[in-house]
Formats: structure tokens, C-alpha cells, sequence
């Protein structure tokens, strides 16, 4: 980005509204005309029998504006409905020739295009960004050989091992169908119902109670394939294969209060996030990653690959980073991209292939099935954002919304009129063959036995987390079933926590006036149709190892500041070195400095020069923020006066956030923190250098373990 486009930005104006502005006049031509193109005389009123008669049946201009706007919506996603997405590039660091033949991967030349679209799981298209849910994290490569999409979440498992469980699970998290409460929130009878009867969910509720279901940005959240893939290279060689992405952002998360308070504030936080950190050039980045698995090692591990509930700890086996994903573009229109974008994990290039994991056959039929009513028939494929960018031939014709006009007489195969075109690709050319595993089986209506350790992993993640975390998952624990209204749903909760650590249930237990009991085993839903009990009893696998660090989000914090948000509180004698240069070296480091002032309008330095203010007290709030920031001035004596100002520093300190103050800066920060100037994060001799330093830390979670200022 170019500093004067920064500091326009930082200023709070659009660096892109003239270009915007011009696009949308050229978009728009000069006159407005009917969808047949004739030119509109008269675009304010219908046409009447008279000034007061009634309107007529024959106004086409009318019906037809009318018709279109009666049918502007498409069904929204039954789930993932709330998304934002953005265009960008994949470029590969070493060619995987070894592993796989996928083009893609092999050439470290190819900027591969990909739209990347983001999503919480349970609410409604209009619902908050704010939830406590896991982030659904897709990506379309457009690779020369075809689309390849890998279509994950936040989090590297999944609640339920079987598709057949999947339309129950959907039903059990969504708002309850008799009164559609509560929107987006796992918080509530029904998904807890399900919860405390299917112990599988145990590993996937674990990492969304954890403070991954809270990300401070979609910018900062890792991605995972979840289910268990196969490469395949030349030679027909097969590995297995689970993916990873890694923001180069860090991974670093809200406090659950500040995640409610923001819904108020600003219910696009995320949506605006990575909006604005693209627009105005910050390009937020990952790197790609792989753990590769022999396939003679495929028992080797205490838990089943085919097993969507697990993970592969990183201690275990290392992710080898291969490639890096920018996204740099932001769409130029959400519904003909963000909001018709069709993902499907079935859509795959040469060199990746399928596993037999239960879940991911189930979703190889649901993806496509699900946009034939959502995108209205079997052509979506043609849509500009959901084409592939080779040319695609083949003998399918017709259906709903065709837009390609297939000319000739032949729509068959094989066939002589037209050449035998277009012929099938040998494997050589390109032809996509599936992998020759040998299956020998009874058909049944079974789980393997494999797959029935559910508490093993989330102990694993449990213990791996640092104090603070695990306070977190605690007290997300207890608001979420203090939103449970049966206690005996709470009581089955706890006593199946009871199995996974017993200070966590005893903790838990003891916020919500329970004592947890030993459950009996197996839990209802686990008994299996035949009534034979015997192979069905879930134990706990001994793994390997009793931590795995990598799950910490303590070993992923962030090394840059990039788009971190700092409020500077300021108003009308600021002194004018406490506010440039803090601000102008802190862009330089590419975080964002909004000056925030009792009103609206301009502030004056102590030498007269003059800056516009991004926001008010009254429209913006601390949470907005990651650090906030009073400088010296005379002016520090009105913002005393101001409750909103000292509310704003309180609950900075609240939600752990840096606080900075220069010169007189400090009198707010003592008025607002009362005997608090010396803890951690808190700097009354703040600069940009050191605030930059507590913004890499995000925050200082040992203020929650002696909470002392209301806020
Ligand atoms: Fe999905 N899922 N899913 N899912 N899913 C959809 O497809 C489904 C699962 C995921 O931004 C739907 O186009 C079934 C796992 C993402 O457009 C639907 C099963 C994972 C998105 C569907 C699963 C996901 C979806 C709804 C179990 C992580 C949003 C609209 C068998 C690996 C993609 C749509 C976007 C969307 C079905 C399980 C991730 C209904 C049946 C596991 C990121 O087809």
C-alpha cells in the first residue's frame, strides 16, 4: 500500500472510494435501460389511468423491475450460511513430485488464483460474526488442470465420525424449530441434548469451547483439511495425507465478554476485518502445510486415519510447509462470488484422492445435491466464480440456466460425427484415475471399533493448553450449559467430562451447582441397534505423548502487528509529537492508529495542525481495538470529564488489552485503572516500540486471575 493511501486510511477515509466510484459509473453505462435493453424515461413513477388512478397491468418497466427484486434471494447455505470471501494466489515453495502429480503442486513457477471463503457453521446469512462456533475455512484452487477445492474448517476435527449423523447434528446446533432461539449459538438445549448422548462430538466441543471458537480475525486462524487424503505420484504411489493452513498473522483469539459486546458494536467485525485489511493492502497470508503418512503406517497410530473425530498431533508427525496462499483481492460483488460460490470437497485435480473415512464419502454426495436447490439446477458450475479455468467439454446439455451454447449435432459418446471429440484423456493426458485400492468386505451397517476412543484426544488437547486457555474452556463450558435450561442435560455433560479430566468436571460441576458422576458405558447414543453391548464400550487410547504444545495458540503468536487496530484517545491540545510520531511509526510497522475523540470533526495539536477524527466516543468502543493509546496534551483534562473515555481504557484493561499513555496520558489511565499503572501490558510511558511489542502479545490473561475493574 502507498503511505499516502495508509495514511488516508488510518484517517478513516476510503482509499478506494474515487476508484470505486469510477468503476461503478463505467459498470453502469450512461442510460438505464430494461433487462431487453430499452431505454427508461421515466424510473420514478408507475404507470397510472390518471395522477391518482390505479396502476396498469401493462407497465412492463414496472412488472419487470418488480419480478427481478422478488427474486433477488437464493436459499442461504443450510449451514455455513454467514461467509466473506476474497480472491488470491497460491504459490508452491517445492515442487511435491515425490508425494503427488497434482500440476499445482509440482510447479513453484504457477501463481495458482484461488476465492477463499470463510464461515461460522450455525447462524443465518445476516447473523453475527460474534458467535462461538468453528469457522469454516474453504479454498477453490483454480489450477490448470482443473478446479481442486479443500474444503475445511478452523479446527483439525469434526463433531460426528458418520455422515448419517450429520442432518442430526445440524438439527441439534441450529436455533430450536419450534421458535428459531437463539440465533447462532451453540448455547442451548438441543445441541447440548446431543452433545451429552454422542461422546464423539467430545474432541470438536473441546476445541470450540477453547478460545479457537472465538478468533480475533479470520485472518488469525489456522485451517485444516480434517479428513485423511491420499497423494498420489507418477508412479501410482500412494500417501496419505492431511492438510494445513498457517497464518502468517498468528493465531490469537477475543475474550468470550468482549465477542458478545462486539455483536452490539459491530456484528461485521470479522466480515469488516478482512475487508479493510485487504483494501487497503495489508494482504493477509498462510502458509501451506502437509503431514504425510506412509501407507504401510497406517495402523501405526493409536486412533484410526479414517477417524474425522482425531487429529495427527504435529509431535507426532510434522507438518512440512510447502506453499503460501495471499489473499489479495476482495470480491466485486457478494452475491454473484462470495454468496454463489460452490465448494465440494469431490472436487479433486490428478494426485489427490479419497480415504474411506465415513464422513467425507457422506459429503462427496451432500455438496453437489445441496446447490442444485440453493443455486436453482445442475449449471452452476457455469457461474464466473465456480468456473474452471480451463475450457470444459463434454456431452452434457441442458438444464436449468445453460449459458454455454454447445453447437453441432453430437452430444454423445462415443461417437464418429464429431471426430470421437471430445475423446477420453489417458492417464499420460491427464486423465483423472481413481486410486486402485483393494477392498475386500461384507457390506454392513457397522463402526469399526477403531473408532470408539473419545476422550483420549481431548485430554490430550486439554493438557496441552496454558492456564489461561484452560480457564477459558472452563468458563465457556459453564456459560454454555448455564444457557442449558434441563440440569439433567448439564449433569450428563459434566460426568462425561469426568471421563476426560476430573478437575475440568469438578470445576465445571462447581459453577453450575453439580457434582459429576461416573457415567455408565456406553452412553445412549453409542448402543448399537443389535443391542450387543460387548463391542461397543469406548475406551481411552494410550497415546504416545501426554502434551502436544502445537495446539496451544501460546506457540502461534504473532511475530508483526500487521492491521492490528490501536485507538489513540485524543481531543483538541494533544501534543503534537505524542500523536505523530507514535502514529506515523506505528503505520510504518502496518498497524492501524484511529484517532478517537468525545466528537466527531477535527482535533488541534498543540501547534494548531489539524487531523480529522476517525470516530467518536459515542460511536466506537474499546472493543473495536486491540490496544488503546492516550496521548500527552492539554487536553487530557476533558477526556477526565468523559465517562465514555474512562469506560473505554476500563475495558481495555478488562479483555487484558495493551494500554499505552504518554506524558499526561497517564492521569485517564489512573482515573480509569485505579492502581493498576504497573501491570503487565499496562505502559504509562508507552512508545510505538514498546506498544507494538505488547500488541505481539495480544494480551495479558494474568488480569483475569484477580479481576479488579469493573467495566
Ligand atoms: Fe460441510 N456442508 N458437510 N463440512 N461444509 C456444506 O455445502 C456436509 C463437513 C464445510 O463456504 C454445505 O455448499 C455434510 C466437514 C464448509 O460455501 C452442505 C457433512 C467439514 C462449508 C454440507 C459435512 C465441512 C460447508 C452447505 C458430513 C470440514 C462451507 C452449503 C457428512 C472438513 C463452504 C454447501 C462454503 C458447507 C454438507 C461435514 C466444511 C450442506 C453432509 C467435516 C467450510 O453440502
Amino acid at each position: 500500500m502507498k503511505a499516502n493511501e495508509k495514511e488516508a486510511f488510518q484517517n478513516g477515509s476510503d482509499p478506494k472510494k474515487e476508484q470505486l466510484q469510477k468503476f461503478t459509473a463505467d459498470a453502469q453505462g450512461e442510460f438505464i435501460n430494461t433487462n431487453q435493453g430499452v431505454k427508461i424515461n421515466d424510473n420514478q413513477n408507475s404507470l397510472k389511468a390518471g395522477e391518482r388512478g390505479p396502476s396498469l397491468l401493462e407497465d412492463f418497466i414496472l412488472r419487470e423491475k418488480i419480478t427481478h427484486f422478488d427474486h433477488e434471494r437464493i436459499p442461504e447455505r443450510i449451514v455455513h450460511a454467514r461467509g466473506s470471501a476474497a480472491h488470491g494466489v497460491f504459490e508452491l515453495y517445492e515442487p511435491m513430485g515425490e508425494f503427488t502429480k497434482a500440476k499445482f503442486l509440482n510447479d513453484t513457477s504457477v501463481k495458482t488464483p484461488v476465492f477463499v471463503r470463510f464461515s461460522t457453521v450455525q447462524g443465518a446469512k445476516g447473523s453475527t460474526d460474534m458467535a462461538r462456533d468453528v469457522r469454516g475455512f474453504a479454498v477453490k484452487f483454480y489450477t490448470p488442470e482443473g478446479n481442486y477445492d479443500l474444503v475445511g474448517n478452523n479446527m483439525p476435527i469434526f463433531f460426528i465420525q458418520d455422515a448419517m449423523k450429520f442432518p442430526d447434528l445440524v438439527h441439534a446446533v441450529k436455533p430450536h424449530p419450534h421458535n428459531e432461539i437463539p440465533q447462532a449459538a451453540s448455547a442451548h438445549d438441543t445441541f447440548w441434548d446431543f452433545v451429552s448422548l454422542m461422546p464423539e462430538t467430545m474432541n470438536n466441543v473441546f476445541w470450540t469451547m477453547s478460545d479457537r471458537g472465538i478468533t480475533r480475525s479470520l485472518r488469525t486462524m489456522e485451517g485444516f483439511g480434517i479428513h485423511t487424503f491420499r497423494f498420489i505420484n507418477e508412479e501410482g504411489k500412494s500417501h496419505f495425507v492431511k492438510f494445513h493452513w498457517k497464518p502468517m498473522q498468528g493465531v490469537i483469539s477475543l475474550a468470550w465478554d468482549e465477542c458478545q459486546r462486539i455483536a452490539g458494536k459491530d456484528t461485521d467485525f470479522h466480515r469488516r476485518d478482512l475487508w479493510e485489511a485487504i483494501d487497503c493492502g495489508q494482504f493477509p497470508e498462510w502458509e501451506f502445510g502437509v503431514q504425510i503418512i506412509l501407507e504401510e503406517d497406517e495402523h501405526k497410530y493409536p486412533f484410526d486415519l479414517l477417524d474425522p473425530t482425531k487429529f495427527i498431533p504435529e509431535e507426532m508427525v510434522p507438518v512440512r510447509i510447502i506453499g503460501k496462499m495471499t489473499l489479495n483481492r476482495n470480491p466485486d460483488n457478494f452475491h454473484a462470488e462470495t454468496e454463489q460460490a460452490a465448494f465440494h470437497p469431490g472436487h479433486l485435480v490428478p494426485g489427490i484422492d479419497f480415504t474411506n473415512d465415513p464422513l467425507l464419502q457422506g459429503r462427496l454426495f451432500s455438496y453437489t445435491d445441496t446447490q442444485l436447490s440453493r443455486l436453482g439446477g445442475p449449471n452452476f458450475h457455469e457461474l464466473p466464480i465456480n468456473k474452471s479455468v480451463n475450457e470444459v467439454y463434454n456431452n452434457q446439455r441442458g438444464g436449468m440456466h445453460r449459458m454455454q451454447i454447445n453447437k453441432g449435432q453430437v452430444s454423445y459418446h462415443p461417437n464418429s460425427l464429431g471426430g470421437g471429440c471430445p475423446h477420453q484423456a489417458m492417464m499420460r493426458e491427464g486423465g483423472f484415475t481413481s486410486y486402485e485400492e483393494r477392498i475386500d468386505a461384507s457390506k454392513i451397517r457397522k463402526r469399526s471399533q477403531s473408532f470408539f476412543d473419545h476422550f483420549s484426544q481431548p485430554a490430550l488437547f486439554y493438557h496441552s493448553l496454558s492456564s489461561h486457555e484452560q480457564r477459558h474452556l472452563q468458563n465457556a463450558f459453564a456459560f454454555e450449559l448455564g444457557k442449558v435450561t434441563v440440569v439433567a442435560i448439564r449433569q450428563r455433560v459434566v460426568s462425561m467430562l469426568l471421563e476426560i479430566d476430573e478437575d475440568l468436571a469438578n470445576i465445571v460441576g462447581d459453577k453450575l451447582g453439580l457434582k459429576p458422576a461416573k457415567l455408565q458405558q456406553p452412553i445412549t447414543g453409542s448402543i448399537p441397534a443389535d443391542g450387543n453391548l460387548e463391542d461397543h464400550h469406548s475406551f481411552k487410547a494410550e497415546l504416545p505423548i501426554d502434551k502436544a504444545p502445537s495446539v496451544s495458540q501460546e506457540s502461534r503468536k504473532p511475530d508483526n502487528i500487521k492491521f492490528r487496530k490501536i485507538a489513540m484517545l485524543v481531543t483538541d491540545g494533544v501534543s503534537d509529537e505524542a500523536f505523530t510520531k507514535f502514529k506515523a511509526e506505528l503505520t510504518e510497522m502496518d498497524a492501524v492508529v484511529k484517532i478517537i475523540a468525545p466528537k466527531h470533526g477535527y482535533v488541534k495539536t498543540a501547534s494548531g495542525d489539524e487531523y480529522p477524527v476517525c470516530e467518536s466516543l459515542m460511536t466506537t468502543a474499546s472493543v473495536i481495538f486491540d490496544a488503546v493509546y492516550v496521548a500527552d496534551g492539554s487536553g487530557v483534562d476533558e477526556l477526565l470529564k468523559e465517562p465514555d473515555a474512562l469506560h473505554f481504557v476500563a475495558e481495555a484493561f478488562k479483555h487484558c488489552k495493551p494500554i499505552g499513555s504518554s506524558g499526561d496520558g497517564k492521569k485517564l489511565l489512573e482515573k480509569a485503572i485505579p492502581g493498576q499503572l504497573k501491570t503487565e501490558g499496562v505502559l504509562t510511558n508507552a512508545n510505538a516500540k514498546n506498544l507494538a511489542e505488547a500488541l505481539k502479545e495480544h494480551r495479558f490473561w494474568a488480569r483475569e486471575e484477580n479481576p479488579t475493574v469493573p467495566a
